[in-house]
């Protein structure tokens, strides 16, 4: 049962189902590819510096250099009490849409036959935890099927909702795949004010540096010397260099200087920071794409990632943000953070629908090894109100 790295209350057991289900789900990579999904081995490989309490000093750091900008937060999370599995944060951060759908569930289909007016109301708990309407009727279709005038229970329906969603989840939920042969390998950040980018950035940073790759950071959101100073204050303590400009500089312009330079230092990734703007701003949208545009004048393969990031928080604004930062930036992948809050999953399920773009990781808490991969069983199965699965 000992997972050996003591972090969690119930060490191993779900990790280590998960890190052989990230494995599972992994589809096959050349020699030249990596794929950064942490199985429970490269886990282990962090050295206990970096983790809790190393991350308490990790995140005040952070935190004063990000104090004005409302930032990490000074909450328990700090205390050296062992962290709860991730399942359980997940579990828990997805409460505010799990509790509605499995209590809604529990409502509509205790001790009642299955009828037209039992679904519609399903459809209407799957709609307002914001699955999206494809979803919601498929669901619907599955749950009627065969079931008509028979007595169904709450269990059966979680069940039969968890497997839908997981079918709508499956296929986005692909890992961020470092290409070895594009030196650097350039991953653009982009996303809304406050939607975790520079915290993700953190802790893909983490995540790299314990697989042995260098890592450059760049101080792309020069709106702010506090943002440049956040970054510079992971990158110190995560080892990675940070180019930056002079507050107010060009971010397109330190694109170019940070990938030269990276390409100089033959760093294995270049991860940009951006700063946060709303999708509607066409003019700071118009930066993204003479961002992106530069880029390729250092390397034409170049990004070759942009990952768009998004809070979990904010339902269905998420899914103008990626219509929008897709068509201007040609966002290939996502990350969903603050999970661990009063989250509204259920969005996601809509996105996967809607757009297909792959899912990479969600994020969990505000420390840099809070980002898990996006597994779509789990996921599923927490959305549905259902328990973890121990075998
Ligand atoms: N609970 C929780 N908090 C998070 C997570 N990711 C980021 N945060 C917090 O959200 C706040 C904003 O995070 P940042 O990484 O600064 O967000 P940003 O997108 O870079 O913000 P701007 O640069 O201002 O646009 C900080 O307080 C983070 O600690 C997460 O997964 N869970
Ligand atoms: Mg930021």
């Amino acid at each position: 049962m000992a997972d050996g790295n003591g972090e969690t209350k119930k060490p191993g057991l779900f990790g280590r189902m998960f890190g052989r289900k990230a494995e599972a789900e992994t589809a096959p990579v050349s020699s030249n590819e990596s794929v950064i999904a942490r199985s429970e081995a490269t886990k282990q490989s962090i050295p206990e510096s970096g983790r809790a309490p190393g991350d308490g000093s990790l995140r005040s750091q952070a935190k004063s250099a990000t104090a004005d900008l409302g930032g990490a937060r000074d909450d328990e999370a700090q205390s050296d009490a062992p962290k709860l599995s991730w399942w359980k944060r997940l579990k828990s951060g997805l409460a505010r849409s799990s509790s509605s759908i499995g209590q809604g569930i529990s409502d509509v289909f205790t001790k009642r036959k299955l009828d037209g007016a039992a679904l519609e109301d399903l459809e209407d708990i799957l709609v307002r935890a914001d699955l999206g309407v494809g979803a919601a009727t498929r669901i619907v279709e599955a749950v009627g099927k065969g079931r008509y005038d028979k007595e169904v229970s709450a269990d059966e329906v979680r069940a039969i909702l968890a497997s839908e969603v997981e079918k709508s989840l499956a296929p986005v939920a692909k890992p961020l795949v470092v290409d070895a042969a594009r030196k650097p390998f350039v991953v653009l950040v982009v996303g809304v004010n406050g939607s975790g980018k520079t915290t993700t950035i953190a802790k893909l940073t983490q995540r790299l540096r314990s697989e042995g790759k260098s890592v450059v950071l760049a101080a792309g959101d020069t709106f702010r010397a506090a943002a440049i100073e956040q970054l510079r204050v992971w990158g110190d303590r995560l080892g990675a260099p940070v180019i930056s400009g002079a507050p107010g500089a060009d971010a397109a312009g330190l694109a170019f200087d940070a990938l030269t330079q990276a390409r100089e230092k033959q760093a294995d990734v270049v991860l940009m920071d951006t700063a946060g703007r709303l999708q509607n701003r066409a003019e700071l949208m118009a930066e993204l794409e003479k961002i992106v545009r530069v880029m390729k004048k250092v390397d034409e393969t170049a990004p070759h990632s942009v990952i768009l990031v998004l809070d979990a928080t904010v339902g269905q604004n998420a899914l103008s943000q990626v219509e929008i930062f897709g068509r201007v930036a040609g966002v290939t992948g996502l990350v969903m953070t603050k999970l661990d809050g009063t989250a509204r999953g259920g969005i996601l399920v809509a996105i996967a629908d809607k757009f297909g773009l792959p899912v990479h990781f969600i994020g969990v808490g505000e420390s840099a090894d809070d980002l898990e991969p996006f597994a779509a069983r789990d996921f599923a199965r927490a959305i549905a109100g259902l328990e973890e699965e121990t075998a």
